[in-house]
């Protein structure tokens, strides 16, 4: 209650595609249709029509009517769409929308770089965590006292959000992601600079030999206690610990490492056979260990990423060493499906189809047929969901919820849509991809656009400890391209519970930096937006 969103009128702030569909959302009470008119950058109107009623929308509590200009296909700066007396934001029509949105998407990842020094204002800045004081990571690295005798150099890598801990299980997905982007369309190589900085680090999370477990990966690395906002890296003087293996750590070492032997196979074979040889060896160790899990009480000082069921860690990993080495053995364990949960850091059986469908030659033919049909399948679940909504969204949670990270399951399902598009060159799923586009960017409940940067009412003061511009004026604002993790009904921290109580789901959001489970930044978000961007602009 008491929040207002800006115009009813609720349109992808950056725009539409010349040939996609372009459609605004309006919230209005009104239960016949209404007119709109697309109004040109001098005010003419260039087009307009009659609103269809979209009915009582419940992820919002809006009753939202839809405008469809689809078929005005002249490109152009400053449009908007009227009616009545609301206007919505201007928008652009073009060619070519998302070039620079995955530019940027991209350079999220330098900007969160750990243990290099950042060059290019304003976000320039020293290496973090070389162990140079007052740091005392990430050179020399022990474990959390008692749990070990050894330390690890475990430099490099991307901080993983809002906070400068090190994950392997959803740091080795964003990888996967990157170098998933760079399989399907091997003309885009930027993406592997990035991938590789993260490589490097998760390679060396990896049990020494000699040592209790060796062969698995560490959980993560952290610091003792959270830091305050902000901290600059390179100011962090906290103890930082490995914290203990997991087998989900492990197996999404394996996955990655798997890949990046394939990606890197032409371009450095020592390279490529460092991360096969980490990659066997850690599903080895898995195999023999195959329940550590990681506690979700270990959330002090950095997250949990606390998972009990690793059948699906073991499926992914063993799509990804079957497709690099061909061994039957890994094609036994590869006995999850792509489900309408789609995926995420927890849930990542459903990757092992889309690595199947991604590398078919690699693959047994039965596999591949039914592979594709359960992406097929699911992409067409995900386009009746978004066709379904007041706010176009190819996530519809069943439980009625929205998840912490909400925007990347959004992007996530737009991710198999866009694979069932490579497969069948539908149009409708790609004007889905681009409708998943327009929700990210300010056709929502809250008229926000979730990427900093993009879109007049764009986000701007997500959770960070570097770029927290809203508690220190001299510090910069997220760089552009930082997606917010977006909706969370769950109000998972004080800033939420305070501003946001009884919130429909889809509007669960606050744009300031103290609600980190609404509007934290997150590698293994940014990744998905990467690879969708990259889609949409190929
Ligand atoms: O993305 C994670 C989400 O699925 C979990 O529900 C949440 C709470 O455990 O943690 C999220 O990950 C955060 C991590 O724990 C610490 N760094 C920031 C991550 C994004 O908010």
């Amino acid at each position: 209650g008491g929040r207002t969103f800006g115009s009813p009128v609720r349109v992808n702030q950056v725009g539409y595609a010349v040939s996609g569909p372009k459609q605004a959302s309006i919230v209005d009470a009104t239960r016949e249709p209404v007119r709109w008119r697309l109004l040109d950058a001098s005010g003419a109107i260039a087009a307009e029509g009659e609103t269809r009623v979209r009915g009582d929308d419940a992820m919002s509590g809006d009753h939202v009517h839809l405008a469809d200009f689809s078929g005005f296909r002249k490109a152009g700066t400053g449009y908007t769409i009227a009616v009545g007396d609301a206007v919505s934001l201007p928008f652009d029509i073009a060619e070519n929308l998302y070039g620079s949105l995955r530019r940027d998407a991209l350079k999220y990842f330098y900007y969160n770089r750990s243990g290099i020094a950042i060059v290019g204002d304003p976000y320039a800045r020293p290496a973090g965590h070389l162990g140079v004081a007052p740091n005392k990571g990430d050179i020399q690295v022990p474990c959390r006292p008692g749990t070990c005798d050894y330390s690890l150099d475990v430099r490099g890598g991307w901080y993983d959000a809002g906070d400068q801990g090190k994950y392997v299980v959803n740091g080795a997905l964003a990888a996967w992601q990157l170098m998933d982007s760079y399989e399907r369309s091997p003309s885009t190589p930027d993406v592997l600079d990035e991938a590789r900085w993260e490589m490097e680090f998760l390679l060396r999370m990896q049990v020494p030999d000699g040592k209790p477990l060796a062969g698995m990966a560490h959980h993560k690395i952290h610091d003792e206690a959270w830091t305050p906002l902000p901290t600059q890296p390179q100011n962090d003087p906290q103890p930082r610990y490995l914290h203990p293996p997991s087998t989900a750590a492990t197996l999404n070492l394996a996955a990655a490492g798997a890949q990046c032997a394939r990606v890197w196979a032409v371009r450095d074979p020592a390279f490529a056979k460092r991360c096969l040889s980490v990659a066997e060896k850690a599903w080895n160790a898995a195999v023999a260990h195959p329940a550590v899990y990681a506690p979700r009480e270990d959330n002090v000082g950095g997250g949990p990423y606390d998972d009990t069921n690793v059948t699906d860690e073991f499926s992914w990993a063993g799509a990804e060493l079957y497709a690099t080495t061909g061994k039957r053995s890994y094609l036994d364990r590869v006995t999850t499906r792509l489900t309408a949960d789609g995926f995420s850091w927890k849930d990542t059986g459903g990757l092992a189809d889309l690595t199947i469908v991604r590398l078919p030659s690699r693959f047994p033919a039965d596999r591949v047929r039914a592979a594709r049909s359960r992406v097929l399948a699911v992409a067409d679940g995900y386009v009746r969901d978004l066709k379904a909504q007041g706010y176009p969204n190819p996530y519809l949670p069943a439980d009625g919820q929205y998840a912490w990270g909400s925007n990347s399951a959004t992007t996530n399902n737009a991710m198999i849509i866009a694979t069932a598009y490579d497969l069948t060159h539908r149009a409708g799923y790609r004007d889905a991809v681009l409708e998943s586009m327009d929700y990210l960017l300010g056709r929502n409940a809250l008229n926000q656009s979730f990427v900093t940067g993009y879109g007049e009412r764009a986000s701007h003061n997500q959770h960070h400890r570097i770029f927290a511009h809203e508690l220190d004026p001299k510090l910069p604002e997220p760089p552009p391209g930082s997606l917010a993790g977006g909706p969370n009904s769950a109000l998972a921290d004080p800033v939420a519970q305070q501003n946001l109580p009884g919130c429909p789901p889809a509007k669960c959001y606050i744009d300031e930096i103290g609600s980190y489970s609404t509007n934290e930044v997150a590698i293994n978000w940014n990744s998905s937006l990467v690879w969708i961007t990259a889609f949409v602009g190929s």
